[in-house]
Formats: C-alpha cells, sequence, structure tokens
C-alpha cells in the first residue's frame, strides 16, 4: 500500500511552479482545474493516494522534432514542431495541431491538459493530446505550406496512428493544412487510415465536422440560458476572431435569431452595428479561406461598419459574448466592461480566453459561464465520431450528426450541472466541467494501478 502524500492546495502549486519554470500559460491551466479539483478530492483519499491529480498534470510525453523545408525562394528554414501526449487513460489521445509564431512548450502543454478534460466530458473514448509547430502559414503560399505539412508529417507519422494518437486541426491547421499532412502519413506508410479528424468529405472526413466547434459553443450557451428560462432570439452577441470557431458560432447566433455585433483578428475588430448576417458571414468565410484576408477589409465591403485597429471587442454593449479566437485575449478589465454593459452568458469558442482574473469577475458577477472544455466540445466530439465512421468504412449524414451534435452538448451541459450546482441554483460551470471530466480520467487510472 503507498503512503499518502497528501499535500496541500499551494503547495501542489509551488511545486508546479518549479516543475515548468516560466511555462505560464500551462501553469494557469493547471491552477484553474486544480483548486476545484481539490475541494472535490478533499475527502477521496484514494486519488491522493495514488497522486492522481500529480500525473494528469505530468504529460506522458513531450516528443519535439526539428522541421526543415525550403521556401519559394529556395532558402533553408526551419521550425520546431512538437506533440505532446498528455493522457490516453480513457482513449487514443486526441487534440489539434496548432500552426502559430507564438506556439511552443507552454502552450502546447496547456492546451494537452485541457483536451485531457474536455474529451473526458464528451462521453467518447478519446485521450487528451496537442500538437503543433511555431510556423505562421500567414503569407506562405499553397506550395510552402505543401512543403511545411509534408516535413512536419515526415517526423511526426512514427508518433501518432489511429488506436495511438489522432491529431486534428486548430488555430492555423484547417482543411488544406490536414489534406498535406494525411497524403504525407499515407504515402510514407502505405496506410488508409483515420489517423487524422477534420479530413475533407472525399476521402474519409466527417459532416458537421467543420461546424461542430462553433455550433457547438452556441448549442452549449443555449443550454445554459434555457436552464435560465432564456434563449437566444433577439439578443446581441459580440464575437472575437474569424477563423473556423468564430464564423461557425456566428451562423448559428443568426440561424437562432440573435445579432452578432462583432468579429476580429489579430489587427482588431470589426463593429457592424446593423448585425453580421448570413450573407456576410459568407463573405468573410470566403474570403479569410480563398484569399487568406485581413478581417480589416469587411469595411470595404460593408460600409456601415467600423474597424477599430489593435484593439478586441469586450468593450462594446452586448447580451452575450463569445470568445473565438486564442487564449487570454480577454482579461479581468475588459470582463468587468462586459459585465457593466451587461453581459447575461458568456460562451468560450476558444481555450482558456478568459484570464483567471477574468473569470473571477464572471464569477463574482454570477453571469451564465461556459468555459472552453466544456462549451467548445462539440469539436472534438465530432471529431470523434469521424472516428467511428472511419473504423466501421460508413459515414453518417448532416441531419443524423446534427442531431448527435445536440445532444452531445447537451450531455456536457447536464455534467456541468450536476458537479457544478451551488445550493442557491448557481451553476458554476467552470468546477463542474473540471470535475466531471477529472472523475472519469481519475477513475481509469486507479483502476490500471502505478503506471
Ligand atoms: P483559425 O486559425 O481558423 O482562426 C483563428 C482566429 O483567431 C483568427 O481570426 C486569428 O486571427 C485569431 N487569432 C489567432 N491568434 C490570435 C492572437 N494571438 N490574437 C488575436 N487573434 C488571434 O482557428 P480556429 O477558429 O480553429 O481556433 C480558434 C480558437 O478555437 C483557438 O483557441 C482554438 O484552440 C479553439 N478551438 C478550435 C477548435 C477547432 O475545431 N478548430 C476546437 C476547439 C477549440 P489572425 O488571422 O490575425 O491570426
Ligand atoms: O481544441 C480542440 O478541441 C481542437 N482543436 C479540436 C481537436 C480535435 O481533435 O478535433
Amino acid at each position: 500500500m503507498a503512503v499518502s502524500d497528501h499535500v496541500d492546495f499551494p503547495t501542489f502549486m509551488e511545486g508546479v511552479k518549479k516543475r515548468n519554470p516560466g511555462q505560464t500559460e500551462f501553469i494557469q491551466a493547471v491552477q484553474e482545474v486544480a483548486q476545484d479539483i481539490y475541494e472535490f478530492i478533499e475527502d477521496k483519499e484514494e486519488y491522493h493516494e495514488a497522486q492522481i491529480l500529480r500525473r494528469i498534470a505530468e504529460p506522458d510525453r513531450v516528443v519535439s522534432f526539428r522541421v526543415c523545408w525550403e521556401d519559394d525562394n529556395h532558402c533553408i528554414r526551419v521550425q520546431r514542431g512538437y506533440r505532446v501526449q498528455n493522457n490516453n487513460a480513457i482513449g487514443p489521445y486526441k487534440g489539434g495541431i496548432r500552426f502559430h509564431p507564438s506556439v511552443n512548450e507552454s502552450v502546447l502543454k496547456f492546451l494537452a491538459f485541457e483536451q485531457t478534460f474536455k474529451n473526458s466530458l464528451t462521453g467518447l473514448p478519446m485521450g487528451g493530446g496537442k500538437g503543433g509547430a511555431n510556423f505562421n502559414p500567414k503569407g506562405k503560399s499553397d506550395a510552402e505550406v505543401m512543403r511545411f505539412c509534408q516535413s512536419f508529417m515526415t517526423e511526426l507519422y512514427r508518433h501518432i496512428g489511429p488506436d495511438t494518437d489522432v491529431p486534428a486541426g486548430d488555430i492555423g491547421v484547417g482543411g488544406r493544412e490536414i489534406g498535406y499532412m494525411f497524403g504525407q502519413y499515407k504515402r510514407i506508410t502505405n496506410r488508409w487510415e483515420g489517423v487524422l479528424t477534420g479530413k475533407g468529405e472525399e476521402y474519409g472526413g466527417s459532416q458537421m465536422r467543420p461546424e461542430a466547434t462553433g455550433y457547438g459553443a452556441v448549442y452549449f450557451l443555449q443550454n445554459m440560458l434555457k436552464h435560465a428560462g432564456q434563449d437566444v432570439e433577439g439578443k446581441t452577441a459580440v464575437i472575437s476572431g474569424s477563423g473556423n470557431v468564430a464564423t461557425h458560432a456566428a451562423e448559428k447566433i443568426v440561424q437562432l435569431g440573435g445579432k452578432v455585433l462583432t468579429l476580429s483578428d489579430s489587427g482588431g475588430f470589426i463593429y457592424d452595428p446593423e448585425g453580421i448576417d448570413l450573407e456576410k458571414i459568407d463573405w468573410v468565410k470566403h474570403h479569410k479561406t480563398h484569399y487568406r484576408g485581413r478581417i480589416s477589409e469587411y469595411v470595404d465591403a460593408f460600409p456601415g461598419a467600423t474597424f477599430h485597429e489593435g484593439a478586441r471587442p469586450w468593450n462594446v454593449e452586448a447580451d452575450l459574448a463569445l470568445p473565438c479566437a486564442t487564449q487570454n485575449e480577454l482579461n479581468e478589465e475588459e470582463a468587468k466592461a462586459l459585465v457593466k454593459n451587461g453581459v447575461i452568458a458568456v460562451s468560450e469558442g476558444a481555450n482558456m480566453p478568459t484570464t483567471l482574473e477574468g473569470v473571477k469577475v464572471f464569477h463574482d458577477a454570477k453571469i451564465m459561464y461556459g468555459p472552453g472544455k466544456a462549451a467548445n466540445a462539440g469539436g472534438v466530439a465530432v471529431s470523434g465520431l469521424e472516428m467511428s465512421q472511419n473504423s466501421e468504412r460508413i459515414s453518417w449524414n448532416h441531419e443524423r450528426l446534427g442531431e448527435m451534435l445536440t445532444d452531445l452538448m447537451e450531455g456536457i451541459h447536464g455534467k456541468c450541472v450536476e458537479y457544478g450546482s451551488h445550493e442557491n441554483g448557481y451553476v458554476d460551470y467552470v468546477k463542474g466541467a473540471n470535475i466531471a471530466g477529472f472523475k472519469k480520467v481519475a477513475d481509469a487510472m486507479l483502476a490500471f494501478g502505478v503506471v
């Protein structure tokens, strides 16, 4: 029998900080989860004895590798690639690949850690992982992106597989990049297998996967509002980002009768007081995907709108807020501005977009706040369904997948309510998501003994 090492929460966090020097995003993600888990396991000695939390907060492995490629000017470029395999207690490692200059070990470790809880919450058999590279796709030709993706996969392929680790898209990785990477995997291994999700429909991709994260974040929001006797219809929304998640979240808000006022990118945000309707959203999707354009160009196409350079949309008055761009894009001051302007619910399409101080503002104000690991789980959930379809060599239609996504998001919301409800009726969705996500992974790990 192991000896219990029941350290308190501050001592636990000191250890995390000491073992991961300078990895601020990772430390932030662990802290946000651990504070709730500590409360939950206070009287559950078996989790302490088996050091479950300490083990989940130490990735199974972090693989880092050199990625060499040649640009169009025949210059040799060198990038750093990674795959963080955080935990595979309940299924193969699963999580996206991010190509962005800000990618480093801390960012990918935080994402892989979060993914472990998110994937558990979906109820599907998927562990947590994340990968990427500090490659900037902006301004690169298709041929350059292809050469980079092929070089990246030439190293990554040995670490992944349909029953080992199944990557997908994330920031800077969409259909084009998944196609190049899948092609290279197939060429190297001479196997067609469901090793990546987010594939094109022609070669095993699931219908609904492109829409799933954004739609799912709005379904989560809908569930939160319904729980409080409200709905989306007639409400205004501020949304950040203008990529895959943001545009599909905007689309679903509009379809449900809401009015979307903003979208953004790293250059600033656009504010359209008339509302960003479905036609305008299609323009943004097309402009971003086909021309790799900037959101600032929206105001040339739709002169009623204004562009706010270098700013974020959180000072615009709205009922609903959906951060759908990146981590730490909504701070304490901006959270206070949203609350002051009467926001009633926040649903995170992005991963950890709100700082710890910002989250506290939402909780203190008792607004509905759906954290990314619950609210944006629709994307990975449909990825899980893509894995099932690939294994069975079948494909489900849009309608069936739409129903499954709706049910999955309702199920995740239900788990948050079960584990996060206070006696006064307020639902702490962060706590609910953390505890529900943790419990399944922790119980699987207990079953395995010391591994
Ligand atoms: P995309 O690459 O399609 O879009 C990213 C958007 O966010 C772009 O508008 C981009 O602007 C903006 N952005 C990225 N980095 C920054 C930054 N540092 N500051 C300001 N804006 C920034 O990515 P996704 O839409 O797929 O991902 C968005 C978020 O959703 C991420 O947090 C991702 O982890 C999360 N997510 C994605 C899922 C998916 O299925 N794709 C699933 C679950 C979560 P710019 O073009 O200027 O860089
Ligand atoms: O953060 C995420 O959940 C994703 N980027 C999607 C992961 C996936 O495997 O579909």
